[in-house]
């Protein structure tokens, strides 16, 4: 089909089949002979194009994307900048391998990370593929730059499908469940979680409890890293009570442990600046991240201090695809328009038309018992009535209402009772306005 043979479609939410409609479930059918039965998919519709905040599927229903992919279209999954540079890049060249014969869009790149990272000490990157592949290459490092092994994760964490980040994932099913046993020598400390934590526990207590524990079991002379992530994504889009972050940074520093921060989720311009950490003015000695840097393309990276990063030896770091051409490509279209259209300002007005609404329903419904989150990534999370017990089946029942009324709601949490709103940052307002609406519409429906 050529450019000007494409249907139009429509830039608002537009059902006009049943969701998924015929062709989707045809599609369905397919699936089920051929897709392995362990990939999950959230919506039952097939996808075959997008504009800013909208997702067309391929019966001709349009549904407004809260879920970015999850948490990867920032700039938009079809944005003509993005689009121009892999063409361009594409035609000149798709691979060579970059341990093979080097290209330039590589070290681009990694300027930028080290422009854009916090901090302005001399820093160092490395290119990689997708995020679980770069958190396992930190642990490398941190490894590599101690010569301790102890590595540290939070409750609630989560950090990959791999088997080393499954260890360092918390929730078992169904992430972990039959795929054991997980590598040696990964600890879990209680994470700041202000909601189901003791009423008034501060950050720096949440964080002394973490770190007791840590001190008790594993030693603080052991520990090579902790990695967490500065707004906890899958486990429930939490945000740590103020200075539980500062507080685990300043131990890791006393006890020559890196702190790594997986900025994976959170990073480029999410949560309303370049990366979470800022809200904090945290300073990570390695920062993970992955997801919005490249426009949908598979790129990750770690960056870190550079006497850090090179304690790893040379030849020590590989894979055919890392820090790929196209990839790179995207990354730097994606980057300057992140730049260009100041993407964490409407991170955070997003995030402020969020809290407005979502506050205002979660004043009628008690069921919505805290909205939280910080610039664009924002979760309500949903409890049973007159307690604080997680309520999961409420949650997807009113992710599945919106999505019937073309509104794409992902769920999220430890308890999977976490609505999360991760919207695409160039999503226009009143697309959003329009889906807070079916949301209120599905909430008194199912709720009263
Ligand atoms: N660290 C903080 O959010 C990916 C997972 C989807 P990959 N989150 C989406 C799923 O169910 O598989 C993620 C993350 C944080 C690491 C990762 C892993 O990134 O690119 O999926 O490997």
């Amino acid at each position: 089909m050529t450019a000007s043979a494409k249907p139009a479609r429509a830039l608002r939410r537009d059902i006009v089949t049943a969701i998924p409609g015929p062709r989707s479930q045809q599609l369905m059918e397919r699936r089920h002979s051929v897709v392995a039965r362990g990939v999950g998919s959230a919506l039952s519709a097939y996808i075959e194009a997008a504009s800013p905040g909208l997702l067309h599927d391929v019966d001709g229903n349009t549904l407004i994307d809260l879920g970015s992919g999850l948490g990867v279209t920032s700039v938009g999954n079809a944005a003509p900048e993005v689009a121009a540079a892999v063409r361009e890049q594409a035609s000149r060249l798709t691979h060579t391998c970059f341990l093979a014969s080097p290209y330039e869009a590589y070290v681009d790149v990694c300027e930028e990370l080290a422009r854009l990272t916090p901090g302005g000490h001399e820093k160092r990157s490395v290119l990689l593929s997708t995020g679980a592949e770069a958190v396992e290459n930190a642990v490398k490092i941190a490894r590599a730059a101690t010569g301790r092994s102890a590595v540290v994760a939070l409750d609630h964490a989560y950090h990959g499908r791999t088997n080393l980040t499954l260890g360092l994932t918390a929730r078992n099913a169904p992430f972990k469940q039959n795929f054991g046993p997980f590598t040696p020598d990964i600890h879990r400390i209680p994470a700041s979680y202000p909601y189901r934590d003791p009423e008034g526990m501060t950050g720096e207590q949440a964080a002394r409890r973490a770190l007791e524990a840590l001190d008790r079991q594993v030693g603080g002379e052991n520990v090579a890293a902790v990695v967490v992530e500065p707004v906890q994504g899958e486990g429930g889009f939490i945000v740590p009570a103020a200075g539980f972050l500062p507080t685990l940074a300043r131990w890791c520093q006393e006890h020559g442990a890196l702190f790594v921060a997986d900025e994976i989720q959170s990073g480029f311009c999410r949560t309303g600046a370049w990366f979470a950490s800022e809200h904090e003015h945290v300073v990570p000695d390695l920062v993970v991240t992955a997801k919005a840097i490249a426009g949908g393309l598979p790129l990750s990276a770690v960056t870190g201090r550079a006497e850090l990063m090179d304690a790893v030896q040379p030849g020590g770091f590989g894979g055919t695809f890392g820090g790929n051409p196209v990839a790179c490509a995207a990354a730097l279209a994606s980057i300057r328009l992140m730049r260009d259209g100041d993407l964490a300002g409407r991170a955070r007005h997003i995030g402020q038309v969020l809290f407005v609404r979502l506050g205002a329903l979660a004043a009628r419904h008690g069921a919505l018992a805290e909205v939280r989150g910080r610039g664009a990534m924002v979760g309500v999370e949903i409890v049973r009535p007159d307690s604080d017990r997680p309520d999961a089946e409420l949650a997807s029942r009113i992710a599945a209402a919106c999505q019937a009324r073309g509104v794409l709601l992902l769920t999220a949490g430890t308890y999977g009772n976490v609505l999360r709103f991760l919207p695409s940052l160039v999503m226009p307002d009143a697309l959003l306005s329009d889906a807070l609406d079916v949301l209120e519409e599905c909430c008194v429906q199912l709720i009263g």
